[in-house]
């Protein structure tokens, strides 16, 4: 699926932009529609208790209008539960058409090209889908709605995973540019995890990134950014009048820790037990409203490692 020559891009850089591998028709128009009627099932409870107005169609739409009213379409779209404060009542969303395409035939072609064919689907997944930069409100720090940023993934997982075997698929459902938001990263500079500090969000401490060097990766809708885990990246804000929609996943080799163990994971692919392959996007879901049950009686889990008192943080 990737040629030699990506494979040792890859490797160099600690990046690789891969465009259409996933198909408009078959995997990527379906998750559009189940998002649409997510978002018309929220809008009509949001309308129902009189938040939001009531002339206001189409998903775009309804989401900057949701967005300006105060009401969260982040977490009941995402497809994970939220670093803390999870009850039983926590919303997320998984459906047919997000699993079709988690686990997509072209999709694990390509990581089994760089991690092997024994691929387990982590639960360290989101999905982004970012308003205009000029329609967020002043305070707006979180990394799925605004802008994100210079972290490394191997950084946002537990310790535990330090030595697994993983990649970053970040998937662009609209075309992601330069001017909308694409991501950025620091080509080269993965060999070792950066300190990093809990701030608004969890980034790379102060004088660590030099932002001279950083390179948006733009690419289409259907395709893909594969990152390793230590190359450090951000996104771009979104200065264009439309939504920047992505999904970010990550897939490790099978039997190592996913860094955020209380979360589920699943088998993906698997030529050595098949058995074990998850196919039903039910038992996906099911595996998640666990977990949230599970969690919502538990003493809170952190999903990071790092400290505001450290000393690269002061
Ligand atoms: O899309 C973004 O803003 C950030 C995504 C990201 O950090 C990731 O995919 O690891
Ligand atoms: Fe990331």
């Amino acid at each position: 699926m990737l040629t030699p020559d990506q494979i040792a891009r890859f490797r160099r850089d600690g990046y690789l932009v891969v465009e259409n591998i996933l198909d408009q028709a078959r995997v990527l128009d379906p998750v559009r529609a189940e998002y649409a009627v997510l978002m018309d099932d929220l809008y009509e409870g949001w309308l129902a208790k009189g938040r939001v107005p009531d002339d206001v169609a189409g998903f775009e739409a309804r989401l900057l209008a949701a967005y300006a009213a105060g009401c969260d379409w982040f977490q009941p779209m995402d497809i994970s539960l939220p670093g803390d404060r999870i009850t039983m009542d926590t919303p997320m969303h998984f459906g047919p058409a997000v699993f079709d395409m988690v686990t997509d035939g072209r999709l694990l072609d390509l990581v089994e090209t760089l991690i092997g064919p024994e691929i387990t689907s982590t639960p360290i997944q989101h999905v982004r889908i970012k308003p205009p930069a000029k329609q967020l409100a002043p305070g707006e720090a979180r990394a799925h709605v605004g802008g994100t940023d210079w972290h490394q993934d191997r950084a946002v997982a537990l310790e535990e995973a330090d030595q697994t075997e993983m990649v970053t698929v970040w998937i662009a459902v609209t075309d992601a540019t330069v001017e909308n938001g694409c991501l950025q990263v620091i080509p080269h500079r993965h060999d070792r995890m950066l300190p990093h500090c809990p701030k608004t969000q969890t980034a790379i401490a102060d004088g660590h990134v030099d932002e001279r060097h950083a390179v948006p990766l733009p690419v289409r809708s259907g395709g893909v950014v594969i990152l390793d885990p230590l190359v450090p990246h951000a996104s771009l804000p979104n200065l264009s009048d439309g939504l920047r929609w992505s999904f970010d996943l990550r897939f490790n080799r099978t039997g190592q820790p996913t860094g955020r163990a209380h979360f589920p994971e699943f088998v993906a692919r698997s030529p050595r037990a098949p058995e074990t392959v998850l196919t039903d996007w039910r038992a996906w879901r099911d595996l998640w409203r666990e977990a949230r049950a599970r969690l919502s009686v538990q003493p809170h889990i952190d999903i990071h490692r790092w400290r505001s008192d450290s000393p690269s943080c002061a």
